[in-house]
């Protein structure tokens, strides 16, 4: 629970409380939870879609100590997203622009397992935050 308590730093209260109420999602308990493939080179590669207003696969589950290689993809003809995964204390501090109809690859290495939120914080003068219109996944370290 350590994780997801300092994973809560970065995230709304909102979204901490639901967090810590239903503890650490499992695979089994989320259907839409895609189980990131380790390729013979050692790389857990999976591609993930940035559309406005989500990412899908929005809840990625990858095993901490091997190399991820994510590959964003934008949807989008006009709107530019980004992707932020921000838990420094964890040693991820990602933030890539994903411009309109571009891919964009992220590597990084997890070392420390918990649940870390994966978000787009581009918004507009007094609009919302594309996360809080449900631009928002999970990359689950195990
Ligand atoms: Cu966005």
């Amino acid at each position: 629970m350590l994780s997801v308590r300092e994973s809560c730093l970065t995230v709304s209260v909102g979204v901490c409380v639901a967090i810590a109420m239903s503890g650490p999602p499992l695979l089994a308990e989320n259907p839409f939870a895609v189980d990131v493939p380790t390729a013979p080179d050692g790389v857990q590669r999976a591609v993930v879609e940035a559309d406005s207003y989500d990412f899908s696969p929005h809840h990625l589950v990858v095993r901490a100590g091997r190399p991820v290689e994510l590959t964003f993809k934008s949807l989008t003809w006009l709107v530019p997203h980004n992707v932020i995964i921000d838990d420094p204390r964890s040693g991820l501090a990602i933030r890539e622009a994903i411009p309109a109809g571009e891919s964009v690859m992220v590597r990084f290495t997890p070392m420390v397992p918990g649940t870390f939120a994966i978000y787009c914080d581009k918004k507009l003068p007094l609009f919302k935050s594309h996360r809080d219109k449900g631009m928002e996944g999970v990359l689950e370290v195990r």
